[in-house]
């Protein structure tokens, strides 16, 4: 008889551990909009990962349960004190060591290695590659700002990593960390599903989506590209690769100056360019 070679899930393994995201947030509540729904929310209920929130008010000792203070030096508005938020930032740091100390010690998930991020406009503009290297971590605390800001001295000393997701201001950190969580938990190998992974690699190789179309074949007098519907998977496969080199021609020649194109790739783009200008 053959010997048994079933698979284990990989979160069957009892090495396995959930990535952890801690969001240190005065609205721990609006963390439900990620951790309840779609691809995300999969994966927090099968615990392939981890989110928790962390509210600074919790670890204020007045009675007023005070979070916010005038800035020195006068002018409008308010900042975070940095003390609840210190004490936050360590009660995260905890809560994933107590992670660590039931496992089976493993090299790679190194205890004390949780990364503290701000999300901030001052932070370095997310991306693909960024979002990759942070897919990489056990453990990352997000620090959301409300008010005017936080206190410079808790960046200087506690934070590793300032993240920006552009140049405009949102009221508060909170929806840049729920981005950065989606972007994040949907590269891990356990949430994406092949058919998500597909897509994904459109960035990876740093051109534009090809176009999708589903039925009808006709809408409103607009037909399918007949390609898509001969069948010929191979004239399909170039077809798609010609409307991504297209597309990022038109769009983002800034991805495209970055690539370096294939014979076969620039003979694409050239007779997407030559049909473009023709029409
Ligand atoms: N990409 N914000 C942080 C708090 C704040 C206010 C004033 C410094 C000075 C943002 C972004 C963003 C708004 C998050 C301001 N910090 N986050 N918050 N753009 O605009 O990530």
């Amino acid at each position: 008889m053959k010997t048994s070679t079933k698979k284990l899930k990989l979160t069957e393994d009892d090495n396995f551990q959930p990535m952890l995201f801690s969001a240190i947030s005065l609205f721990p509540e609006m963390f439900n909009a990620v951790s309840e729904y779609g691809v995300v929310g999969r994966a927090v209920k099968n615990e392939i990962v981890n989110i928790d929130c962390i509210n600074p008010r919790d670890f204020t000792k007045d009675r007023h349960r005070t979070v916010d203070d005038r800035p020195y030096g006068g002018g409008p508005g308010m900042l975070m004190k940095v003390e609840p938020l210190q004490r936050a930032i360590q009660a995260a740091k905890k809560s994933q060591q107590a992670r660590d100390s039931v496992l089976s010690s493993d090299s790679d998930s190194s205890p004390g290695s949780a990364k503290v991020i701000y999300l901030s406009p001052q932070g370095k503009k997310l991306d693909h590659q960024l979002v990759k290297e942070l897919s990489t971590q056990q453990h990352l605390i997000l620090l959301c700002g409300r008010y005017e800001g936080i206190d410079q001295r808790l960046i200087d000393q506690q934070v590793d990593m300032e993240i920006s997701l552009g140049d405009f201001v949102l009221s508060g950190g909170e929806l840049a960390a729920m981005v950065l969580i989606d972007a994040v938990a949907r590269l891990l190998p356990e949430v994406l599903g092949h058919s998500v992974s597909a897509i994904e690699d459109s960035f990876e190789d740093g051109l534009l989506d090809h176009p999708h179309y589903t039925r009808p074949e006709s809408y409103e007098g607009l037909d399918v590209p007949p390609v898509l519907l001969s069948g010929d998977h191979q004239a399909i496969e170039k077809w798609r690769l010609q409307q991504r080199l297209g597309r990022s021609w038109l769009k983002r020649p800034d991805l495209l100056e970055k690539k370096k194109l294939s014979e076969s790739e620039q003979q694409l783009l050239a007779e997407f360019k030559k049909d473009y200008k023709a029409k």
